[in-house]
């Protein structure tokens, strides 16, 4: 019999369903060395975490994350709660001995981000940041792709995550629009994953100049209702404190340029993200509103015959694919998480730390933070690279 591996849940929202799907969907597609269970979800409302308990297939749930954390039955602690919690769930978690996997960003600050990257390192657990958009077959494969030197030396790459949601301004306050429980707007919500995509198929990035705007300063009061949804609470209205779009260019330590866009602003785009790399011997492009498909262009094609070709990303052969259907068979959004739910509990199987991890999401808060520098004073900002710590 497989090895168990108990998950506890905290949150039991959008993300809260995508986890706990991967954790159920995962033994049914790949031959794990252990064997996830759906041990306790945690969250503040009780009627409602015993609905998701039940609707999820979580074995138990409470209603205090410190009372999940003291569980001696439970090994992983699993954080899909507003940024401004994640800090002090996942360091708790880690001097109890948890793995701990987190939603994107990390943290609310630098500093934060490297109390937790201490905590999880000195307390030697496996942890991982919820960036599921590497996991898309297609990126991953783009990123054998590049490995292999096919693009040869990268000289741009270039993102836009663009969504939509927010454009009414009856649109409610929701926690994301708030910087005391968000840390940022598009920017740590959207733009994080760009920039770990940056990170993971280029290099680090070293420098940063960068605009954020808020379009509409006042809304509604309300909650989320789930999804991107929301509902409004009454008359009342709030200050939005968060970036709802954000420009940035950079550089990367190997000298290649970067150029990103991130906004709730794109009208029709309800999640385009997208993201181009030009190189010395060829380009890549892929967008996530047809995951599926990777476009690349090689230098060296015949005259003629030159042009961007679609690659169907559902080969056998291609990451991760051979666990599903027959080529041409398409996956979506919700088998990004199985994958990465894969990597960490192949981690917890076997001690080698999967990523990206909380170092990664480290890196990418330092990002975060330079940008946030650079849009209030206008300065070109050196992105402050933290020491890796093992
Ligand atoms: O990747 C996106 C997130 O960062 C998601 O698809 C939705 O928008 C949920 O949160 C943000």
């Amino acid at each position: 019999m497989k090895k168990q591996v108990r998950i506890g849940l905290v949150g039991y929202q959008f993300m809260g369903k995508a986890h706990s799907h991967a954790y159920r969907s995962l033994p049914f597609f790949f031959d794990t060395e252990v064997e996830p269970v759906l041990a306790a979800i945690c969250g503040r409302n009780e009627t409602a975490v015993k609905e998701a308990a039940n609707q999820m297939g979580f074995e138990s749930y409470e209603t205090d994350w410190r009372s999940l954390i003291e569980r001696d039955d439970i090994d992983v602690i699993d954080i899909v709660t507003p940024n401004n919690t994640h800090a002090e769930i996942a360091i708790a978690a880690a001097k109890a001995g948890k793995h701990v996997l987190t939603e994107k960003p990390l943290a609310m600050s630098v500093e934060e981000a490297e109390e937790m990257h201490d905590a999880v390192v000195s307390n030697q657990v496996i942890h991982m940041i919820c960036h599921n958009y590497r996991f898309v077959p297609a990126l991953t494969y783009a990123k054998k792709l590049i490995e292999e030197g096919k693009l040869g030396q990268i000289y741009h790459f270039r993102a836009n995550y663009l969504q939509d949601f927010i454009m009414s301004p009856e649109f409610p306050l929701i926690w994301r629009l708030k910087k005391d429980v968000a840390g940022s707007g598009a920017l740590g919500d959207l733009a994080a994953h760009s920039i770990d995509l940056a990170h993971y198929l280029v290099d680090d990035l070293t420098e940063i100049q960068a605009l954020t705007k808020t379009f509409i300063k006042e809304r509604p009061v309300g909650e989320m209702s789930g999804g991107l949804s929301a509902t409004r609470a009454g008359e009342e209205r709030g200050s939005v404190t968060v970036d709802d779009a954000v420009a940035i260019i950079g550089t990367f330590a190997n000298g290649a340029m970067a150029t990103f866009e991130a906004t709730r602003f794109a009208g029709g785009n309800r999640n385009r993200n997208q993201i181009e790399i030009n190189g010395e011997y060829g380009s890549i492009r892929w967008n996530m509103e047809d995951m599926n498909k990777l476009e690349l262009y090689l230098a060296a094609d015949a005259e003629g015959m030159q042009g961007f070709r679609t690659i169907d990303v559902t080969e056998e052969s291609h990451p991760y694919m051979d666990a599903y259907w027959a080529a041409g068979h398409m996956i979506g959004y919700e088998h990004t998480f199985i994958h990465l739910i894969h990597e960490f509990m192949q981690g917890i199987a076997t001690g080698k730390q999967p990523e990206p991890n909380f170092f990664d999401g480290l890196k990418n808060q330092a990002v975060l933070a330079a940008v946030e520098q650079a849009a209030e004073t206008g300065q070109r900002q050196v992105v402050e690279l933290p020491e890796i710590k093992t």
